[in-house]
C-alpha cells in the first residue's frame, strides 16, 4: 500500500446496532474501489474470525482500510451488540468520527443508542447512516425522526431516497448532486432525474442553512437569498460536523451499493483529519500530565488499543500513530515493559488480509506481528521519548458464571486460556473463589461467556461448563450459649485427654472473631490458650447448620479439665472444636447472605416492570429518580437472587437497561431460605472422632 500523509488520513468507527449493515457497508466500499473482486470477498474479509462466521456478526473489530480519491479511509467495523461495549469503546479512542448506522425498517435501537453515548463520552462528531432502505419494511422518514426524538441529536438531512422497502430506486446525494443506484454492491451515478428536482431543491435550502451557521458571511448570504456554492456549503457542513454542532444524516442500501460512493465521498469530505482533532491526553515519563497533537513531524509514539491471537493470523498489535512516524527496521521502546521492539513488516491489515506498508504517520492505524512484550494499551515510543496512556475505562461487568472443565485434567487449561483471553479483552475477568472454591468468569454478557467457551472449544480442545456461582453465605449465632467439648482416647500407648467449656456470645454484624480466656485457678494449663482459640477457629470456618464460615461472636473458655499425661495441644484442639459444634448449635444459629446495592438505568417506560422484577427477587427498592429521559432505580437485593437478573434485564427493556451492582452487606435470610438452605446440605465431617 502507498505511503500517505496525516492529512490525508481518516480515521472512522462504522457503530451501531448489530444487522444494521455496517460489514456490508464496508465490503462495498472495498467493491467499489476494486480491493475486492466480490461483495460477498469483501465481507469475509472483515467477519473472519469462527465465531463471527459462526454467529453470522462481527464479534472483534476489523480494521478496514480504503483507499479512495487519495485518502486512505481506516474504518475500524465494529460489533453492535453491548457484550462487545469493550472492543466499541477501545476503537473509539482511536477514531475522528463515529459512523453510526440505522436500520431503516426499524430506526434507532439499542445499539445505536450504545454507539451515541459513547462517541458523546469521547467527544467523536458523529454521521448518521440511515441503510438498507431496500428492506420490505423500511420507512425512512420514521427512522430518520427517531434520531432526533430518540437521541436528541441535532440532524442535517445530507442525501434522501427515492422510493422504498420494495419499491426503492436509488438514492439523491445533495452533496455530489448525483442520483445513485447499485447492483450487489456496486454503485451507479446518475443525474438527478427531472421529476425529483424539486424535491432536491427544497431539502437543499435546509442543508445550506445548517452549513451556513457557523460563518457570518455564509449566514448573510442565506439570509439575503443568495445561493452559496457548492464549496462554499461543503466547508460550512465541515465544519459543523467536526466541531459536533450537526450530525449529517446520510440514506444508503450498501449491500446494493447505493450510495456506497456517496458514503465514502463524506468519509473525505466532512470526517476531520487526525491533525485537525483534538491533541491526546497522555503522561510522561514523571507521570506528569501531557497532550500530544498529531504531528508527523513530532517525535515517534504510538498506541497499542488492541491485540489479537488466532489461528490464523497469529499474535496481532494494532496501533495508531500519536506523533511522529513508525518506519521499517527501526526499534521503538515499551516504557510499561521497558523493552525494545522491533519493527519489521509493518503492515496494515485490511480485514484478515495483511497489506504491507513502509511506514504510518501520525495519526494513521496499523499492526505489527510478534511483538512478545506489547501487551493492549501499552505504548511503542522512539528513543527515551516516554509517553503512557491511560487504560480505557470501562463500565461494571454485569454477568458472573462458576466455569469449570468437563473433564478434571482440563481445567488448568481453561485457566490458562482464559488469561489468554483476558489480555486481549480487558472486559473478561477470571478468578478463583476462594470462598467457594469456583473459578469464576465475568464478563459483559451471555454471548461474550458463550463466545469464551465457543473458543475454548476450538482453541484449546476443552469442553467447559457453566454454573450458577455458589453464593457466599455465612452463619452467625444469635444468643448465648454454654457447654462442654470433651476429647478423650484410651486406645493402647499414649491417650489423648482434652475438656473445655465454652460459652458463645452474639457479636454485632462485622464484628468478627473474638476469643476469651476466663479460666481461673490453672484447671487448663495457659499453654493450652491457643489450642482451644485454634480449634474453635478451625470449627468455624467450617460453619454451624450449613458449612458456611460462621463469624461475629465471642467465644469464652471459662472451665476445663487436664490430664497430667494425655493432655496435648492437639487434644484441646479437637476438644475445643467439638465444643464450638455443640454449643453453636443451641445459639440460634442462623445464616447471613450477602445483599447486593443494585443501581438499574432505565426508559421510564419499563420502570413498573423492572421494579417487579426486583421484587420478586426479595428486594427492597430504596429509590427512584430521573437521569435525562432515563429513570435510576436503586435497591437492595440479595446476590442469590441476581445471577440471572442481567438477562431479565435485556428482555424487560429490549437491552435499554444497565445496571451496576456491588457488594453491599451481610443480612439473615428468611427462614423459608434458610430452611432451603440447610436441607440442601450435607455435611460430610459429621463424626470427627478418630
Ligand atoms: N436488504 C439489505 N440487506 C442488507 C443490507 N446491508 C446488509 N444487509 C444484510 O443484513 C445482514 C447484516 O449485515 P451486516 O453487514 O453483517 O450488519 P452489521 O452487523 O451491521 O455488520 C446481512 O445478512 C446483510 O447481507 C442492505 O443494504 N440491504
Ligand atoms: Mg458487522
Amino acid at each position: 500500500m502507498k505511503d500517505y500523509t496525516s492529512e490525508q488520513i481518516r480515521n472512522v468507527a462504522f457503530a451501531g446496532h448489530s444487522g444494521s449493515g455496517k460489514t456490508a457497508m464496508a465490503a462495498s466500499m472495498l467493491l467499489n474501489t476494486k480491493a475486492v473482486e466480490r461483495l460477498e470477498e469483501g465481507v469475509a474479509l472483515c467477519d473472519y474470525d469462527a465465531e463471527e462466521i459462526k454467529r453470522g456478526c462481527t464479534v472483534s473489530a476489523s480494521l478496514v482500510p480504503v483507499e479512495y480519491r487519495g485518502c486512505k479511509i481506516n474504518i475500524l467495523d465494529l460489533p453492535g451488540a453491548r457484550d462487545f461495549i469493550g472492543e466499541i469503546r477501545n476503537c473509539a479512542r482511536v477514531v475522528d468520527t463515529m459512523v453510526i448506522f440505522i436500520n431503516a425498517d426499524s430506526g434507532v435501537e439499542v445499539g445505536t443508542e450504545i454507539a451515541w453515548e459513547i462517541a458523546e463520552e469521547y467527544n467523536l462528531p458523529v454521521i448518521f447512516v440511515i441503510n438498507k432502505l431496500d428492506r420490505e419494511r423500511a420507512d425512512f422518514e420514521k427512522a430518520y425522526a427517531s434520531i432526533n426524538t430518540q437521541l436528541g441529536a441535532r440532524t442535517v438531512l445530507a442525501s434522501f431516497p427515492v422510493g422504498e422497502g420494495l419499491n426503492f430506486k436509488g438514492v439523491v446525494n445533495m452533496l455530489n448532486g448525483k442520483y445513485a443506484t447499485g447492483a450487489a454492491g456496486k454503485t451507479v451515478l446518475a443525474e438527478i432525474p427531472a421529476d425529483l428536482k424539486d424535491d432536491f431543491e427544497s431539502r437543499f435550502m435546509d442543508l445550506t442553512e445548517t452549513a451556513a451557521e457557523g460563518d457570518d458571511e455564509m449566514m448573510m448570504k442565506v439570509l439575503d437569498g443568495e445561493t452559496l456554492t457548492h464549496e462554499e456549503v461543503m466547508k460550512g457542513l465541515a465544519a459543523e460536523t467536526k466541531t459536533r454542532k450537526a450530525c449529517p444524516v446520510f440514506v444508503a442500501a450498501g449491500s446494493l451499493g447505493a450510495d456506497t460512493t456517496g458514503i465514502m465521498d463524506m468519509l473525505v469530505d466532512l470526517v476531520a483529519a487526525p491533525t485537525e482533532r483534538p491533541a491526546v491526553k497522555a503522561q510522561n515519563a514523571n507521570e506528569d500530565d501531557i497532550e500530544i497533537a498529531c504531528d508527523a513531524a513530532g517525535t515517534t509514539a504510538a498506541f497499542v488499543f488492541k491485540t489479537v491471537s488466532d489461528a490464523f493470523a497469529g499474535y496481532l498489535t494494532f496501533f495508531k500513530v500519536l506523533s511522529g512516524v513508525v518506519k521499517n527496521d527501526t526499534t521503538l521502546n515499551n516504557p510499561k515493559t521497558n523493552t525494545d521492539e522491533r519493527v519489521s513488516h509493518l503492515m496494515t491489515m485490511r480485514g484478515k488480509k495483511q497489506e504491507a506498508v513502509n511506514q504510518l504517520v501520525a495519526g494513521d492505524i496499523g499492526a505489527l506481528a510478534k511483538l512478545a512484550k506489547t501487551r493492549i494499551y501499552d505504548t511503542l515510543c522512539e528513543g527515551k521519548n516516554t509517553v503512557t496512556l491511560a487504560p480505557t475505562t470501562m463500565p461494571q461487568r454485569v454477568v458472573a458464571m462458576a466455569i469449570s472443565a468437563k473433564k478434571r485434567e482440563d481445567e488448568e487449561k481453561i485457566g490458562a486460556a482464559i488469561h489468554r483471553m483476558m489480555e486481549q479483552d480487558p472486559t473478561l475477568h477470571f478468578y478463583r473463589n476462594p470462598v467457594t472454591h469456583q473459578s469464576i468468569l465475568e464478563a459483559m454478557g451471555d454471548t461474550q461467556i458463550d463466545v469464551v467457551l465457543s473458543r475454548l472449544r476450538s482453541g484449546v480442545k476443552v469442553e467447559a461448563e457453566l454454573n450458577i456461582p455458589k453464593v457466599e453465605y455465612r452463619e452467625t449465632i444469635t444468643k448465648k450459649a454454654e457447654g462442654e467439648g470433651k476429647h478423650k482416647k484410651q486406645s493402647g500407648g499414649r491417650g489423648q485427654f482434652g475438656d473445655c467449656w465454652i460459652r458463645l456470645e452474639p457479636l454485632p454484624e462485622g464484628s468478627g472473631f473474638q476469643f476469651e480466656w476466663a479460666i481461673v485457678g490453672g484447671v487448663i494449663p495457659r499453654n493450652y490458650e491457643s489450642s482451644v482459640e485454634k480449634g474453635i477457629r478451625a470449627a468455624m470456618e467450617k460453619g454451624i447448620i450449613a458449612g458456611n464460615v460462621a463469624v461475629d461472636m465471642k467465644a469464652v473458655c471459662y472451665d476445663g479439665k487436664t490430664h497430667p499425661v494425655d493432655s496435648s495441644d492437639a487434644a484441646f484442639q479437637i476438644a475445643a472444636s467439638k465444643g464450638f459444634k455443640l454449643v453453636s448449635k443451641q445459639a440460634g444459629p442462623i445464616i447471613l447472605e450477602p445483599i447486593n446495592k443494585v443501581r438499574v438505568v432505565v426508559p421510564e417506560a419499563y420502570m413498573g416492570d423492572v421494579m417487579g422484577d426486583l421484587n420478586t427477587r426479595r428486594g427492597r427498592i430504596l429509590g427512584m429518580e430521573a437521569e435525562g429521559k432515563k429513570q435510576v432505580i436503586t435497591a437492595l437485593v440479595p446476590a442469590a437472587e441476581m445471577f440471572d437478573f442481567n438477562k431479565q434485564l435485556r428482555s424487560i427493556t429490549q437491552g435499554r437497561g444497565i445496571y451496576e451492582m456491588g457488594y453491599d452487606h451481610y443480612e439473615r435470610v428468611p427462614a423459608e431460605v434458610q430452611e432451603k438452605i440447610v436441607a440442601a446440605y450435607t455435611s460430610d465431617d459429621e463424626d470427627d472422632d478418630e
